[in-house]
């Protein structure tokens, strides 16, 4: 392991790097107050004292900035952070008499401890008379908090350098290698270190030869890139292929059963972590997309991953797994065929089968983070298994950081459904416990991180409910505003709630309606194609004809889909009459004329959302306007133009959308509209 570097000054500010939600005024109620760390920073293994350091680097520059000091432990201190045993997981916060102490047993959950004081602000200490006292432990909800990045080393021809990314180049890599100054990758683990995130993986599930190396070849090239989060308690894993051992090793086959390819994983491992102690381990996109997986030599996933289990397992490596294995060259003619249903078909039966340090990583939807699906079936089928959520940060179909969309409703929303029903567990009860959460990145080297300044919120959110997924967005969101514009006057506070709190159901009015997905562009996936993939090999198809519209996922007459829920959805899919109006089209065929519960009908109701949706869009843009000077100028103009451009995305959605179910319905507007 490199020796702990002194975190450069540059780390806190970068020069024409927008601070996100860590600017030097959110540290004003801390930093004008006497700080105290009650550990010496050298004691410890080498990465747990090179977090300390850190932590007493952010109290320095916390007071020098605001004018507080750094006291010794024994001082009367505001706050005193001190390392102790007695506190498991987390960190324990009392409060008494005005004074804040935190104990931590672990120099990262202390870091993290930090940042809640920060996030606190005045509130954190009692200021007004007769503020009690508190004790608290705050702990996250889950151990694995996980970004992917879906970073290529070198740039790809079709999808660029950072996979679905809408925010600029990658952070980690530059003209095919590492870059040489990784101060913005310690920025961004301290971003991600202020809402307990602390796991990233650095390159792209879809491993080309370039990104395969650095298992081996350019394992320095990781290992630089693992230093650079470290100081931040951030610990970096892998994406490696299947066929490693042959694209790499010269070996003949990568069969899960050979000898030789196994000790070639066990080697490739022991190097791994020789070079990083700490490395956290390998994620795995396998017979998937082109992917190579273990169906090429007839085994199963579990005798895949188990493989792979078995190599990292005496270093405490994990595999993270993903269960987003489906037929993507299937024949659009052939109506039996249910890319919904994969997962679960390959998966489920393996229950019980997977390795300890195995997490099977799964989608939230059994389609593709699209803007409304029902919660992947997987999730509630593998009680002996240790399953992870997969959240999309970024946003590939939910307008591309070119619209404002705040997903932490969707989010949310998903965390506390109840697959058994009411008074069963949530998908964040079976989740966080074993598997965790990952999410895929929205950050690339963009001067504010993530294209749309207003993007920064979801990157917030996501940390914040992978630590509590019981937080209300709206109240994480009015957090973000908090911390991003530390001098908010109310007005913008509140246009920003306008704005963002009913984002992700704006989005969802103007595009594809009723659950039923897709209806984007292929390849790119952004912008209004209704028909795009309906005549293609993925699996995304509408079956829209002149009657109605909507994917027959039922046992009796469909699919099937419907029938791996456990009651009572099960039950509630199947049944058009019990089906959610949202999620209509995803389970059902109907005609443009059945009614809604809503009390309309589909054809009505798809003109009704995409006009509304369009003025909804508009009222975003005047709203913006009206508190724009407020804040700094790039960031008002930057946010500008993005709403321009989705407000004349929207128009485009509505238009195609509407015209679509005109020409084929045969059906006219109730209200009269104009429909071109
Ligand atoms: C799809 C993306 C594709 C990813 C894939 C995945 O379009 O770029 O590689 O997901 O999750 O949504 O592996």
């Amino acid at each position: 392991m490199p020796a702990p570097s002194v975190l450069s000054d540059i780390v806190f500010a970068l020069p024409d790097v927008h601070p996100a939600w860590l600017p030097d005024a959110a540290f004003r109620p801390v930093g004008s107050r006497r700080l105290a760390l009650g550990t010496p920073a050298d004691g410890g293994a080498p990465a747990a004292s090179e977090v300390l350091a850190t932590l007493r680097a952010e109290l320095d520059r916390a007071t020098a900035t605001h004018g507080g000091a750094v006291v010794g432990p024994q001082d009367a201190a505001d706050l005193l952070l001190h390392l102790s045993p007695a506190v498991p997981t987390g960190f324990r916060l009392e409060r008494s008499g005005g004074r804040v102490t935190v104990s931590a047993a672990d120099p990262t959950a202390l870091l993290h401890s930090w940042f809640h004081v920060v996030r606190r602000g005045e509130a954190a200490f009692a200021s007004r008379p007769g503020d009690p006292d508190v004790d608290e432990h705050h702990a996250p909800a889950s151990a694995l908090r996980m970004l992917d990045h879906w970073d290529n080393v070198d740039v790809h021809p079709v999808m660029g350098q950072v996979e679905r990314g809408y925010a600029g180049g990658s952070i980690f890599y530059d003209a095919g290698q590492v870059r040489p100054d990784l101060s913005r990758v310690t920025a961004y683990a301290r971003l991600l270190a202020a809402v307990g995130v602390d796991r990233i993986a650095v390159n792209n599930v879809n491993v080309a030869a370039r990104e395969a190396r650095l298992l081996t070849d350019d394992l320095d090239e990781v290992a630089r890139l693992a230093a650079a989060l470290r100081p931040y308690g951030v610990r970096a894993h892998l994406s490696v292929s299947f066929a490693a051992p042959m694209t790499l090793g010269g070996l003949a086959t990568s069969d899960s059963c050979d000898e030789d390819v196994r000790a070639w994983w066990r080697a490739a491992a022991d190097r791994v972590w020789a070079e990083i102690p700490d490395f956290g381990g390998f994620v795995v996109k396998a017979d998937s997309e082109g992917q190579p997986g273990p169906f090429a030599y007839g085994r199963d996933h579990a005798d895949g991953a188990n493989m792979l289990a078995e190599a990292v397992a005496p270093h405490g490596g994990l595999i993270h797994w993903r269960a987003f294995v489906y037929n993507h060259t299937q024949d659009w003619r052939d109506r039996s065929t249910d890319r919904a249903r994969a997962a679960h078909d390959h998966f489920a039966p393996l229950d019980g089968r997977f390795a300890d340090n195995v997490i099977v990583q799964v989608k939230h939807g059994p389609l593709d983070f699209q803007v409304r699906e029902p919660v992947s079936p997987v999730l509630a089928a593998m009680p002996r298994t240790r399953v992870a959520l997969e959240l999309q940060v970024t946003q590939e179909y939910t307008g591309q950081q070119r619209h404002a969309v705040y997903l932490g409703p969707a989010w949310s929303e998903i965390l506390r459904w109840r697959p058994w029903g009411d008074g069963g567990a949530t998908v964040a009860d079976v989740a966080a416990p074993a598997g965790g959460f990952a999410a895929v990145s929205n950050v690339g080297d963009d001067r504010f991180w993530t294209g749309h300044p207003l993007a920064q919120a979801n990157l917030y959110a996501f940390g914040r409910l992978a630590w509590d997924p019981t937080l209300d967005p709206a109240a994480v969101l009015d957090e973000w505003i908090t911390l991003t514009f530390p001098d908010a006057p109310g007005p913008l506070r509140e246009a920003v709630h306008a704005i963002l709190d009913e984002s992700w159901h704006t989005y969802e009015l103007h595009t594809a309606p009723l659950g039923v997905g897709f209806m984007v562009r292929p390849g790119h996936h952004y912008g209004p194609d209704v028909d795009g993939y309906e005549y293609t090999p993925w699996g995304t198809y509408h079956f829209a004809d002149r009657d109605g519209i909507g994917v027959d996922r039922t046992r009796a007459t469909g699919t099937g889909f419907t029938g791996q829920y456990p009651a009572p959805w099960r039950d509630v899919y199947e049944d058009r009459e019990t089906c959610p109006d949202e999620l209509l089209l995803f389970f059902h065929h109907v005609p443009y004329t059945h009614v809604l519960h809503s009390g309309t009908t589909v054809v009505q109701h798809v003109y009704d959302t995409h006009f509304e949706g369009v003025e909804r869009v508009r009222a975003m843009v005047e709203r913006w306007e009206a508190v724009a000077a407020l804040v700094p100028d790039d960031v008002a103009q930057r946010v500008r133009e993005r709403l321009a451009e989705q407000l004349r995305s929207a128009v485009e959605w509505r238009d195609q959308v509407n015209t679509y179910f005109l020409r084929k319905s045969g059906i006219g507007d109730l209200r009269g509209r104009t429909i071109h």
